[in-house]
């Protein structure tokens, strides 16, 4: 169950945490050489060995129809469900997508940035309990908001075809080519391209430690979305919070994965306890009670913090991918909050509500790399491309002191290809 720690014992937990998942190095890097020299070939042969399951050339893509046909084997409530969070999650980032910038400087020179999106997108969708259809939505909308043409999926094989809801996500986002290979292989199918899996320009999706080591080999080679780890939450809570929505939206977190934080800050002594006799009496409810707990109690903690200023200061240096403040008035502290993939202000905002319906993706850094890195949205499959249009006013201002530079880095074919328009020697920067 959720121990009351010190500030020092919870950050020495969320070390430790860090360091449990670097392994899987050596293992993943024998497979990037088997993929990259016998292709489908390696595919076959590793799936065999690692999932049991023997595929062929023409088994290896799962049926379009199966994706077609996939709402017939889901209730009419969870298509309609999934109808509103595409629509939703599409919605939302059609409003944050990037636009064009272009502007004049005072010489008339055109300069700005124009977006165009990646031509293709691999998305990971993970077996067993964890092949979220909402992952499937919140990886892949924000892909098609951006105008990516060609999405491809990959999923590890199963005695039984994937989970008609993940396949009707499949289905909403209109990607029909789904490929029955799973792991680090896939990865390197996607990242490299084998005769049957085509090769792509930017891999997303969460995965196991292998899956995620592998997206680390190939990062640089294609764009990724991260290195997802497992899922953290960080409620700060004070005495107006109700202690048992509190313990819900820990144990929402804690039962993904045994693996997965959930951390308690409050100012309120009182608070904490009655989160934690909670916790209690819903653990022995919940069918994930198991991973739940373990979560709680190997990975969790309660800190009783002096305020929630205190308590803002150690989230942001944990870095948490969710955050959610259960406090009076708590948009007035949406200035002091510098690192969290993502931010829940008040009671009503629960977290579950942004996993799967409100909008925004719930794709997020993990593991503190909140501090350098955003959520997944359509900007992150675009590139920008920087534009330039100068005229004669503006290269006539400029290029003298710009020949000045060149000069000082001694490349002479810079300032010949500026003096050359020039017609004549520069007689140094004047800008005028
Ligand atoms: N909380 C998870 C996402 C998820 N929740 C999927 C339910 N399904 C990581 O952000
Ligand atoms: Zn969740």
């Amino acid at each position: 169950m959720l121990p009351v720690l010190t500030e020092h014992e919870l950050f020495e937990r969320l070390r430790k945490r860090a360091q449990s998942f670097e392994k899987a190095r050596d293992a993943v890097k024998k497979i990037k050489e088997m993929v990259l020299s016998s292709g489908d070939d390696a595919l076959i042969r590793l799936t065999s060995e690692l999932d049991g399951v023997t595929l062929n050339k023409n088994t290896m893509r799962f049926p379009a129809k199966g994706i077609e046909e996939s709402e017939k084997s889901i209730s009419p409530s969870l298509k309609k469900a999934m109808d509103l969070a595409f629509e939703r999650i599409f919605d939302f980032h059609e409003r944050i997508k990037p636009q064009n910038k272009l502007f004049f400087d005072n010489y008339g020179n055109l300069m700005g940035k124009i977006y165009k999106p990646v031509e293709s997108v691999g998305v990971y969708i993970p077996g067993g309990s964890a092949a979220y259809p909402s992952s499937v939505l919140m990886n892949i909308v924000p892909a098609l908001v951006a105008g990516v043409k060609k999405i491809v999926a990959v999923t590890p094989p199963k005695a039984e075809p994937p989970h008609p809801a993940v396949l009707y996500a499949l289905k909403l986002c209109n990607v029909t080519e789904l490929y029955t290979v799973g792991g680090a292989q896939a990865i390197f199918a996607l990242a490299y391209g084998t005769e049957t899996i085509p090769r792509v320009d930017k891999i997303v999706g969460p995965g196991n430690v292998y899956v995620a080591e592998a997206k680390r080999e190939v990062s640089g080679v294609v764009g990724i979305d991260g290195f997802a780890g497992p899922s953290e939450v960080v409620v700060i809570a004070d005495s107006s919070a109700n202690p048992r929505w509190v313990a819900a939206d820990l144990l929402a977190q804690a039962e993904h994965d045994e693996n997965a934080t959930s951390i308690l800050l409050s100012c309120d002594e009182s608070l904490i306890e009655e989160v934690r006799i909670a916790l209690q009496s819903f653990l022995a409810t919940l069918e994930s009670g198991k991973t739940a707990s373990s979560s709680l109690s190997k990975w969790g903690g309660a800190i009783k913090v002096k305020d929630v200023y205190e308590a803002i200061e150690i989230s942001n240096r944990i870095a948490p991918e969710h955050l959610e403040l259960m406090v009076k008035n708590p948009r007035t502290y949406i200035g002091y909050i510098k690192n969290a993939g993502a931010v829940f202000l008040g009671p009503f905002s629960a977290e579950a509500l942004g996993d799967y319906i409100l909008g925004p993706s719930h794709v997020l850094p993990t593991s503190g790399t909140s501090r350098f890195s955003s959520g997944l949205s359509a900007e992150n499959f675009m590139k920008a491309t920087s534009l330039i249009s100068a005229t004669p006013a503006g290269f006539f201002a400029l290029s003298p002191c710009a020949g000045e530079i060149a000069k000082a880095e001694g490349l002479p074919a810079h300032y010949l290809s500026l003096k050359i328009r020039n017609g004549r020697e520069f007689a140094g920067c004047e800008p005028r």
